[in-house]
């Protein structure tokens, strides 16, 4: 069995994998045909900095199942243009107006609304070329990354998580509830479920989908999405009620503003800090079934287990 991780190692690890992400996201979106205003703006906002979390958990589920990460690069790149197009249209003065987005203005700012709505657009419908392409056939590889059968079945995944029953139906869900003084803590916390906790649960299901994991491995994978999603919304909750703007890359306190119900509104700091341990726990917990025998299976493994608590840290 694997030896606990410490802070250090984690953030190491993450650090790498940003940059492996990085690599590749830099390499996108260089096609001629592409307009050059909308190149820029969609570069613009996807290349801003972000902890590349999604793609991270992807790869990281992916090698825990025994497929090399390499192999679907452009599948967890696809995780990060979604990811980019929700937070460009989230920042739009139609739905949270903000002006500040991963410490830089926001892409409505820097271009113009209409160019911002356009590079999330694009951004979302690219990402299905992206998550196509690992079970392409091309000249130069023998076959496919991943057989196309795994690839439909984690695509439909991702396509649940993002669309109208995940994260879009939550932040519809996170805007009738803005303004309200009653919504009650289930509403609250099914909504952080739509809203961010699908994206980080099919992050870890598609790693998994896509090595052909049994499927106990993949509900495991579905509980510590969803459990560390959870934590990870109770933190950010926490943070924008008590960090600093330049600290958090975007406008500190937005959601007492807005009068949006968090985990600090409904609970109080205290609770609301307990509330993100116990997810956490629960996160690690999901991952007692598997059975790691590789190295780079048994060092992901380790790296899974330490992620939520060092999650927690974030947080005083
Ligand atoms: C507009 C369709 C649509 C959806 C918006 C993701 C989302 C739904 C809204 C973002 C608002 C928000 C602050 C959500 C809380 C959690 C969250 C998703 C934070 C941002 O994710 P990080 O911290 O960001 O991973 P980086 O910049 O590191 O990628």
């Amino acid at each position: 069995m694997s030896s606990p991780l410490s802070t250090a190692e984690v953030m190491d690890r993450l650090t790498r994998r940003a940059l492996q992400v990085e690599d590749f996201l830099k390499a996108c979106l260089t096609a001629p045909s592409i307009p050059e205003r909308l190149r820029l703006a969609m570069r613009y906002s996807l290349l801003a900095g972000g902890k590349r979390l999604r793609p991270a958990l992807c790869l990281s589920t992916a090698e825990l199942c025994g497929l090399p990460g390499e192999k679907i690069l452009p599948f967890a790149a696809a995780l990060e243009f979604i990811h980019t197009y929700s937070l460009i249209h989230d920042d739009l003065p139609a739905m949270d107006d903000d002006d500040l987005r991963r410490g830089k203005p926001s892409c409505h700012r820097a271009f113009d609304e209409a160019t911002a709505i356009l590079a999330g657009d694009a951004l979302l419908t690219d990402a299905f070329g992206l998550m196509a392409s690992v079970g392409e056939s091309t000249e130069e590889a023998s076959g496919p990354a991943v057989p196309p059968a795994r690839v439909i079945t984690a695509i439909a995944e991702l396509v649940r998580a993002a669309g109208s029953s995940g994260m879009v139906g939550g932040q519809m869900i996170d805007m009738e509830c803005t303004g309200k003084s009653d919504v009650s803590s289930e509403t609250l916390r099914h909504l952080d479920a739509l809203k961010t906790g699908a994206m980080f649960r099919a992050s870890c299901v598609t790693g998994g989908l896509l090595a052909g994991a049994a499927a106990p491995c993949v509900a495991a994978l579905a509980g510590y999405g969803a459990a560390l999603g959870a934590a990870f919304q109770i933190v950010d909750d926490i943070l924008d009620a008590t960090e600093d703007t330049a600290t958090l890359g975007k406008p500190a306190g937005s959601d007492a503003q807005m009068s949006k119900t968090t985990y600090p509104a409904l609970f109080g700091l205290e609770q609301s800090r307990e509330l993100a341990r116990e997810a956490a726990l629960e996160a690690v917990a999901r991952l007692d079934v598997f059975d790691v025998s590789s190295v780079r299976a048994q060092a992901e493994h380790a790296f899974l287990k330490a992620l939520p608590p060092v999650l927690l840290k974030r947080i005083k």
